[in-house]
């Protein structure tokens, strides 16, 4: 009985953050809007999030969010031989803030991210990865979509495999950031590309995703660790994923001030970080580190090293590449530190009437641009606040890299045939 009453206790408990956070635990009210199949051979399915309610001022990572589970891509395929699991390619996301009333399309300012999972309660990546003949590279994350970047298609020929039985949960977030916006309540539209093999097309080739963070030494935040939903975390919930490896790189990572001469490279220029919410702890980077910090006006650098983090299984090359920054963040640089070379660059464009980010480019390539597995990698977030005040950050890389271990030459031959 006193079980019971604890139970009762804890969901009410549960009840009261939810409502004070505007966090909605499983997506209420969430649906299936469509599956449709395009020319080409490529299938979607549409998803509408829960409702969220926008009735005061929330910033990145703090608005009304829900998780919609165990999405099932293509039932049709999975029931036709059950048992048999056939692959299927996720090849791309769109995602749309809409009215919940009329479903009509609104701003995108509304948008803090979408997360498009494996559902953590049938799977893990490990098992996901072993389902496959050649074993693939996955973590739990497949697709995210942040602001700025609402839209994700890898370049053609290329796509993420799952089973057909596999379950996605699609997590969605929204945010409120500029005052004078009447109430309005919206949802989030999601829509998932994926394709089977087709025998009139070479096959599908597989990509891995990895998210890479520049993360920033803070004053230690004792006895402090990363809250997610009290009752239920989910890999998709906040910005970060978390990861049980320690993936800190073995170079510290460092923060320049951009001042009239230059950056400035005087030792006594990098320091600790003004840490900007709890949640920018993540265990992987250690209590010392944080993803999401402060960046005081003016012109900043953030650098650093993500070996650890990209954990390439072996050389491999990138076929598409886009990120995350926050408002006022200027470009994102992974450097090859072996020969200083800029390996990839992504931009952001902010608002310029309002707070938010308007756009994150993208690279798409088919040809793939090399990654080494033995070399070391930078990763440099440039910031420049035109403010009076420290504004939030946080600097992601997304990138999608071809999940086929290389060929080893044939053992060289002594002469060759004329
Ligand atoms: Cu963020």
């Amino acid at each position: 009985m006193k079980r019971v009453r604890y139970a009762l206790y804890a969901l009410v408990a549960v009840g009261l953050v939810a409502v004070a956070t505007g966090i909605i635990l499983e997506g209420d009210g969430a649906r299936v809007l469509a599956r449709d199949t395009h020319a080409g051979g490529e299938r979607s399915v549409d998803l509408l999030s829960a409702p969220y309610k926008l009735d005061r001022i929330y910033l990145s990572m703090r608005g009304p969010r829900s998780n919609q589970p165990r999405i099932e891509l293509a039932p049709a395929v999975a029931a036709e031989k059950a048992g048999v699991e056939k692959t299927l390619w996720l090849t791309g996301v769109d995602v749309d803030v809409v009215d919940a009333g009329n479903l009509s399309a609104v701003s995108r300012e509304f948008f803090c991210h979408a997360n498009l999972t494996l559902n953590p309660v049938t799977t893990t990546p490990e098992k996901h990865n072993r389902s496959f003949a050649a074993p693939t590279h996955a973590n739990w994350r497949l697709f995210t979509l942040v602001p700025g970047r609402t839209s994700v298609h890898l370049p053609p020929g290329f796509g993420v495999p799952i089973k057909s039985g596999t379950l996605l949960d699609n997590f969605t977030m929204t945010l409120n950031q500029n005052p004078g916006q009447p109430e309005r309540t919206v949802q989030v539209k999601t829509r998932i590309w994926y394709r089977q093999n087709d025998s009139t097309q070479p096959p599908v080739r597989p990509l891995f995703r990895r998210g890479i963070y520049v993360y920033q030494q803070h004053t230690p935040v004792a006895g402090k660790v990363a809250p997610a939903s009290a009752a239920a975390p989910h890999q998709g919930e906040l910005c970060g994923e978390a990861c049980r490896t320690d993936q800190r790189g073995r170079q510290a990572s460092t923060f320049l001030a951009r001042t009239r001469q230059g950056l400035d490279t005087h030792p006594g220029a990098s320091c600790c970080v003004e840490n900007a919410t709890v949640e920018g702890i993540m265990a992987q980077f250690g209590q010392e580190n944080t993803v999401h910090w402060m960046v005081p006006p003016g012109s900043h650098r953030y650098q650093s090293e993500v070996t650890q983090q990209l954990d390439l299984p072996f050389d491999t090359t990138a076929h598409y590449v886009t990120g995350h920054l926050h408002p006022y963040g200027k470009s994102l640089k992974l450097v090859d530190m072996e020969s200083g070379k800029t390996v990839f660059e992504i931009e952001a464009r902010s608002f310029r009437d309002r707070l938010g980010v308007e756009s994150i480019s993208e690279i798409s390539s088919r040809a793939g641009v090399p990654l080494h597995r033995g070399h070391r990698y930078q990763l440099i977030a440039d910031y420049d606040n035109p403010t009076s005040q420290s504004i939030d950050a946080m600097a992601i890389m997304y990138l999608y890299a071809l999940d086929e271990a290389p060929v080893s030459p044939p053992p060289a031959l002594g002469r060759v045939a004329q």
